[in-house]
């Protein structure tokens, strides 16, 4: 019954649908063969549209903050740590040491003596020196430490040496080699393999979305510039360079070329009243390299590296370095040592050699034009250079990172 009923409600819909069609005298709707120009402009708008629109709610939902889930905003590993460089501090050091605590509420630290470029940077951005790191150990026992700019044992402040249960982050841009820090408990590491450890604190608190106090990021700024040789080193990435321009901004650098050089010249104006000693521990790292079971050769390498806009003064020093380098290697207990002299301004590397052992494997290594530190050509002695050799090279084949 309910059935017949309904089938005689849409008959009669469908005939009062049919008169009001041939009253208005209608035609039924003809597909267009072609479609007009207007509607295919319309409809690639209504597709562009419909993309806008899903890249749009994208947005909206990339853009929201991410959900906590009840998460620290930072890592509490970090927070309140104490952060200290390598030994024989460089800038990107000491900066990203004053970084890293900034972002994470602790406390900067100091594994040595500042060099030329560090106090005039810290000058420069109205910044006072970190306190020494044993100092800061010593007063509190509980004190946890975040190495940055170094991973190696060799590296370590001596005073963190006698207890390196206390390293509770790693921040840094070094391989990790032999000799890397071994720790009892997992601990917080990040490293990246960009052309300063600066870079990658300033990407931390971006990350975070901590906007650094104009100082601190001026500071970041100019660690980047010494480390990647004012963006010119091999190790540069795009993240330094942006990283660089960002922190240009937030610091108020309007003239970036104007404070590297500024920088530079401060360094190496230092340089020339430094002696030999001093010159050659003032950037000296320590290699523990091979001891595996695949390694033909185990041994410690210093790795000496000054930089400067003007070499001709220290190029002139050459024996005398290569004497100290001697006495160096064997107060150190060093197998090889190299001592590096970086011309920033040509990007050359000249190499100070102080032995046979080293002279044979740079000029293995690297060719270049080797010669005594007499003049004489090396190849004209005993084709290679002895003590006080001089090897020169493109600093582009350095790619050592600082
Ligand atoms: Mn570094």
């Amino acid at each position: 019954m309910i059935a017949t009923l309904g089938r005689l409600a849409l008959a009669a819909v469908a005939l009062l649908v049919l008169r009001r069609a041939l009253r208005r005298g209608a035609a039924p709707p003809r597909r267009r063969r072609h479609p007009s120009p207007w509607r295919v402009a319309s409809s690639r708008v209504a597709l562009a549209l419909r993309a806008h629109r899903r890249e749009r709610a994208m947005l909206r939902v990339l853009g929201r903050p991410l959900p906590s889930l009840g998460l620290p905003p930072l890592p509490p590993e970090l927070l309140g740590a104490l952060f200290v460089g390598h030994t024989a501090p460089d800038l990107d050091s000491i900066a990203a040491a004053i970084g890293a605590a900034c972002l994470f509420a602790g406390t900067p630290a100091v594994a040595g003596e500042l060099n030329a470029e560090s106090a005039f940077a810290l000058a420069h951005w109205g910044l006072p020196c970190p306190a020494p790191i044993g100092e800061l150990l010593a007063s509190d026992a509980r004190a946890r430490v975040c190495l940055v700019d170094h991973n190696q044992r060799s590296q370590l402040a001596p005073a963190l040496r006698a207890c390196p249960d206390r390293v509770c982050g790693v921040i840094d841009h070094h391989a990790l080699q032999d000799d890397a820090i071994v720790t009892a408990a997992p601990i917080f590491a990040t490293l990246r393999p960009w052309g300063s450890a600066a870079s990658i604190v300033a990407h931390m608190a971006l990350e975070h979305g901590v906007r650094l106090p104009p100082p601190i990021a001026g500071v970041l700024l100019s660690a980047i510039l010494s480390d990647t040789l004012n963006l010119r080193s091999p190790t540069t990435t795009d993240y330094d360079r942006k990283l660089l321009s960002l922190l240009a901004t937030l610091s108020a650098t309007a003239d970036v070329e104007r404070l590297a050089r500024h920088q530079f010249r401060a360094k190496s104006k230092a340089l020339d009243a430094l002696s030999s000693h001093a010159l050659l521990v003032g950037d000296l790292k320590v290699f523990e390299l091979g001891g595996g079971r695949s390694s033909a050769w185990a041994g410690s390498v210093g790795v000496s590296v000054v930089e400067t806009t003007a070499p001709d003064g220290l190029l002139a020093r050459a024996p005398g370095l290569a004497r100290e380098m001697i006495r160096l290697k064997s107060e150190e207990g060093l197998q090889l040592l190299f001592a590096f002299i970086v011309d920033v301004s040509a990007l050359r590397s000249h190499l100070v050699l102080c032995g046979r052992a080293e002279a044979s494997l740079a000029h293995a290594s690297y060719g270049g034009d080797a010669r005594d530190a007499d003049g004489r050509d090396g190849d004209e002695a005993d084709g290679h250079p002895g003590a006080g050799g001089v090897a020169e090279r493109r600093a582009v084949a350095t790619g050592g990172r600082t």
